[in-house]
């Protein structure tokens, strides 16, 4: 019987070793199983292999391990490469897959056993992960990449990446296996026309040499890219002008290269000539160096919505040599990875893609994070699919690290990768202390909006959205909110409002807490607006007016800051400001305070304003649905949000926007989803306070209007007899800057 128990409470101890040992690798390897007991280990092993050989390996063992030899029975490290003389007894265990390892802790000995010099250096990166306290588990490991390349291109518009914040990320890629970083920033003058002939001046070309040393101590490739099509005349002059620069490149240190063709017009299209050209490069410089990666390049048509008729990337997968590897980012520029258009486009290229995964970069949203896990990518894909998958950043190098992370492990081992886990754990990664307020940030960051060029779309603030979803409809139709819900969303706003002070102190992440700090300050005032709304609520609720009083002034300072947080933190020329929690929060935030001003203003008959936004101009109308509806101001011009509903606008119904002073009105632009649309009137207060129409011009389903002066007032009208149906996809009045 005691046996028994002894056994019983054994097996349950096990288990939680085993279990407490569960996710501590990371990517999550193929097969992993623990042993019985641990292996202590405070010092540098007894090396049995060539140490001299195993160069990256050891210098990682170094990185966790006190280079001191410990007294007395020392633990033995058998490690080497397929074909070295000290892992022969294990040849048959190594996995056949180029990067593959096969790793054992056992008793006091050791094992870690390459497939290649960079399989050696995993199986040691996962004993450094596996070390906990000075002690390994008993453990047998086998494991190996699906996808071949893997990591990060850095490919976007905008502020190109810090060498500091490159060498963190590389560093990054290196200790979560992932082996690629490509360098094509956009907005590198050297990288793109005009200047892509010239060589770098002095000192970029030493900062390059120096991030070339960091990719190579950590076991990562460093492909740099050139993106000569926009000006590229199709001449042996510039053909010896791309290759003299790869030759200035290689000089500098670089092994591997890369040709970008995206985003250009004109001659610099054709595929036949830029196949020539690829295929030049490859045989006189890539294939005639004994040093050079495979090239890699990135095709003109790169999202199957444009490459639809196949013509293009035809041409490129019949002309190409069979070496180079072909870009692509999915069925449209922003996409999921779907096994649909993987085959598809293996098919037309002649040989498995090289997926160019824009996530998360945010060059065509500026304005947002995108924070989110790692989700939607199809996890039945293997290596035969696909070469390569690489992630396209934001310009926050340190944030893109949430989803970076989230890449590795879906590109190591697409079947066993969990994104919400993947998430999760990147946030301990990037702040161990303040992971909890980090996910908390994150979960309400994610969704890049569909507004602008790009439709793809991302789930936010998924814990909250039922509850909110709940509460704001129950306020819309004065129905009987729910207690429980009430106390879910307060606590969830108080939630913020502590994440975000804790985040905006955290010293652990200095360089994250830096680039957040825009978005944090925004964070928190929807925090402390969403938590005073729901007092607004029950202020209402209890017919409090004094309360209630007080407590809408207090709204108002609140939405009235955010505004000018809005107004004044990252500025740019494309998407100006700084906006949080879009998706859910906001739109909840905006629909409690509409519902609750309206029922307000009905008890007690006052006039409150229930613009949901603070803005200086105003908003008045006779449209129901556009009731609440906040006038925004960006970059310097005034406009609508757009409509995702269609709108019912009665016979003689309007929209008016009237602003502070007159302003320098140049253009009004009103896109209602239709082509052309009647019977509409279009008029302008002038600052003389006198109405004038203008006349309308409809091209296409767009409504252009010059004005060219001084305004105080727009105002849009139904002069029809019958209500009209229309989006308002647009309402835009741009001033002279
Ligand atoms: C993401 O906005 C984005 C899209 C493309 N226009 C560019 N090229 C490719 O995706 C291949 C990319 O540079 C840009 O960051």
């Amino acid at each position: 019987m005691k046996r028994k128990l002894c056994f019983v409470l054994l097996c349950g101890l096990l288990s939680l070793s085993a279990w407490s040992q569960k996710n501590e690798v990371y990517p999550r390897p193929r097969s992993l199983q623990y042993g019985e007991g641990t292996l202590a280990l405070t010092a540098m092993p007894e090396i049995s292999g060539d140490v001299e050989a195993l160069g990256l390996a050891v210098d990682c063992l170094r990185s966790f391990l006190p280079d001191t030899v410990a007294s007395g029975k020392a633990v033995r490290l058998i490690v080497g490469k397929q074909g070295d003389k000290a892992v022969r007894k294990y040849a048959k265990r190594i996995p056949p897959h180029a990067e593959g390892y096969y790793l054992k802790v056992e008793g006091e000995q050791i094992v870690i056993a390459g497939k290649d010099e960079r399989g050696v250096l995993y199986g040691v990166r996962t004993l450094g992960q596996l070390l906990r306290d000075g002690r390994l588990p008993a453990v047998e490991i086998t494991d190996w990449p699906e996808i071949a390349y893997r990591g990060v291109v850095e490919g976007f518009y905008g502020t190109p990446w810090s060498t500091e914040a490159r060498a963190s990320v590389i560093r990054f890629l290196g200790e979560y296996k992932m082996n690629t970083y490509v360098y094509g920033p956009k907005d590198d003058p050297y990288h793109r026309s005009p200047n892509w002939r010239e060589p770098y001046p002095e000192e970029e070309a030493a900062e390059l040499r120096r991030l070339v040393e960091v990719a190579e101590e950590s076991g990562v490739d460093f492909v740099w890219a050139i993106h000569p099509g926009q000006d590229i005349r199709w001449t042996d002059e510039d053909r010896d002008n791309l290759l003299r620069k790869f030759e200035q490149m290689y000089d500098l240190g670089v092994r591997a290269f890369a040709v970008f063709f995206d985003d250009i017009s004109g001659e610099g299209t054709n595929a036949e000539r830029q196949a020539e050209l690829l295929n030049y490069i490859d045989e006189r410089f890539v294939q005639a160096k004994p040093d050079v990666a495979p090239l890699l390049m990135c095709p003109t048509d790169y999202a199957k919505a444009w490459a639809q008729n196949g013509s293009y990337i035809g041409k490129m997968g019949e002309l190409l040599n069979p070496s180079i590897n072909v870009m692509f980012t999915g069925d449209a520029v922003i996409a999921s990875i779907t096994r649909e258009c993987v085959e598809w486009v293996d098919e037309k290229i002649r040989r498995p893609v090289y997926i160019w995964w824009n996530y998360p970069v945010t060059d065509y949203i500026r304005n947002r994070l995108l924070m989110g896990p790692v989700y939607g990518n199809d996890t039945t894909l293997t290596g035969e699919d696909m070469r390569g998958f690489v992630s396209n950043p934001m310009e926050h190098a340190e944030a893109s690290k949430v989803a970076i992370y989230g890449v590795g492990g879906y590109a190591w081992n697409p079947a066993a990768y969990d994104a919400l886990e993947a998430w999760r754990e990147s946030m301990a990664v990037l702040m161990p202390e303040d992971a909890d307020a980090l996910l908390c940030f994150a979960s309400h960051n994610a969704d890049p909006g569909g507004e602008g060029w790009h439709q793809w779309r991302r789930e936010e603030s998924v814990d909250i959205a039922p509850v909110a979803g709940r509460y704001a409809r129950a306020w819309e139709k004065g129905a009987e909110v729910s207690a429980e819900d009430e106390a879910r969303l307060v606590a969830g706003f108080e939630a913020m409002v502590a994440s975000a002070d804790r985040l905006l102190v955290n010293e652990e992440n200095p360089a994250l807490v830096k680039e957040l700090t825009p978005w944090l300050r925004q964070f928190k005032l929807q925090g402390e607006t969403g938590r005073e709304v729901m007092a607004l609520a029950r202020d209402a609720r209890n017919a409090d007016w004094e309360a209630f009083d007080a407590r809408y002034r207090h709204v108002r300072a609140l939405q009235k800051q955010s505004f000018i947080l809005d107004q004044t933190l990252n500025q740019n020329e494309f998407q100006p400001g700084v906006v949080v929690g879009t998706r859910v929060l906001q739109p909840f935030i905006n629909s409690v305070f509409t519902s609750v001003v309206k029922a307000a203003n009905a008890r007690w008959g006052t006039s409150l304003e229930i613009m949901a936004e603070y803005s200086p101009h105003r908003l008045t109308t006779t449209v129901e649905q556009l009731e609440g509806l906040p006038v925004q101001v960006k970059g310097g011009n005034v406009q609508l949000p757009p409509s995702l509903e269609v709108i019912r606008w009665a016979s003689g119904a309007y929209v008016q926007v009237e602003f502070t002073e007159p302003l320098p009105v140049v253009e009004i632009q009103v896109n209602t989803g239709q082509r052309i649309v009647e019977a509409w009137q279009l008029e302008v207060r002038d600052a003389d306070g006198t109405w004038r129409t203008l006349p309308v011009a409809w091209k296409d389903r767009e409504m252009r209007v010059a004005v060219d002066a001084p305004v105080s007032a727009i105002r849009w009208t139904n002069t029809s007899l019958d209500t009209q149906d229309i989006f308002l996809r647009k309402f835009l009045v741009l001033m002279r800057q």
